[in-house]
């Protein structure tokens, strides 16, 4: 290989290009992008059987696996999912909340990347190319949100609303984020992170959870816009009052944690692998 020279105070440095790692097979997204890494779809759901064709509808034909988290349904939620995707896997949840169904999930996952997505027919799965397109660019962790120019929300009330705002700005000012979302269920990063992740939470506060433990860890988090849509069928899990306080007491518990160090970067990385060994 040979040496590339630049300068560093007028000093010639030479410098060995680290070669990339050779790739067998790629998989195109659109007539204009191919990506090499996996990516799996982790859909909590429960009592969805009403929203699955919708959301199952906008689902990328790329994606490597859905896994699909069950909270112990009354519905038919697990016959619809399989007679939609009889290739899906199911996995019916121990414990209770959307945080342990995550856990559960993101365990279970065999794909490089992990995207999560509602099951309620919010969030919309032709948006799941611009998350993985800013992971294969550099992010380690990407953050939908509503409040970034082009995104939004038809689903987000008044209370909603200020609340995310407040408890947004604590994280901001506590952990030196920018975050312009906090509280919002579309969101994926690298399989390889989950371990500084670490996950270890139940409820509706798993969004705050991951957004903190990313930003303490020292990953590279983008956000990129996302249309939060109402939910199609049904009601919303979420209480305002009583999984607001779990989030707030999620940001204090976290300030007081320490942080969890970053897992050296394996060579997928494209602006690392570029750079001079
Ligand atoms: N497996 C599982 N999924 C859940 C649970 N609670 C909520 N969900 C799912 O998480 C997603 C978001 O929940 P939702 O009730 O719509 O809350 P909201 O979007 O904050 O209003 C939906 O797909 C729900 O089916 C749970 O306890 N277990
Ligand atoms: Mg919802």
């Amino acid at each position: 290989m040979s040496p590339e020279i630049t300068k560093h105070n007028g000093k010639p440095q030479v410098h060995t290009l680290r070669p990339l790692p050779t790739v067998d097979r790629f998989t195109p997204l659109t007539p204009h992008l191919a990506i090499s890494p996996t990516v799996s779809v982790v859909v909590p759901a429960m009592n969805e059987a009403e929203n699955l064709p919708h959301v199952f509808a906008t689902l990328p034909h790329w994606i490597h696996e859905i896994v699909l988290v069950d909270g112990n349904s009354t519905d038919d939620t697990v016959a619809v999912a399989r007679r939609l995707r009889p290739n899906l896997r199911i996995i019916t949840q121990r414990g209770k909340g959307k945080g342990d169904a995550l856990r559960t999930g993101f365990a279970e996952c065999t794909g490089d990347i992990i995207v999560m997505i509602d099951a309620d027919g919010s969030t919309d799965g032709r948006e799941i190319i611009h998350f993985v397109g800013a992971l294969v660019t550099g992010a380690d962790f990407v953050k939908g949100s509503r409040y970034a120019s082009g995104g939004g929300s038809d689903d987000l009330t008044l209370s909603r609303r200020l609340g995310n705002s407040v408890l947004r700005t604590m994280v901001n000012v506590i952990y030196g984020t920018q975050y312009t979302d906090l509280c919002y269920g579309y969101n994926a990063f690298w399989a390889r992170h989950l371990e500084v992740l670490d996950l270890d939470c139940e409820g509706f506060e798993v969004e705050t959870l991951l957004n903190i433990r990313a930003a303490k860890a020292g990953l590279r988090v983008h956000e990129v816009p996302s249309h939060e849509r109402c939910r199609i069928h049904g009601e919303s899990n979420l209480r305002v009052v009583r999984d607001g306080w779990r989030v707030l007491k999620t940001i204090m518990r976290e300030w007081r944690r320490p942080p969890t160090q970053i897992a050296p970067a394996p060579a997928a990385q494209p602006a690392a692998d570029q750079g001079a060994a």
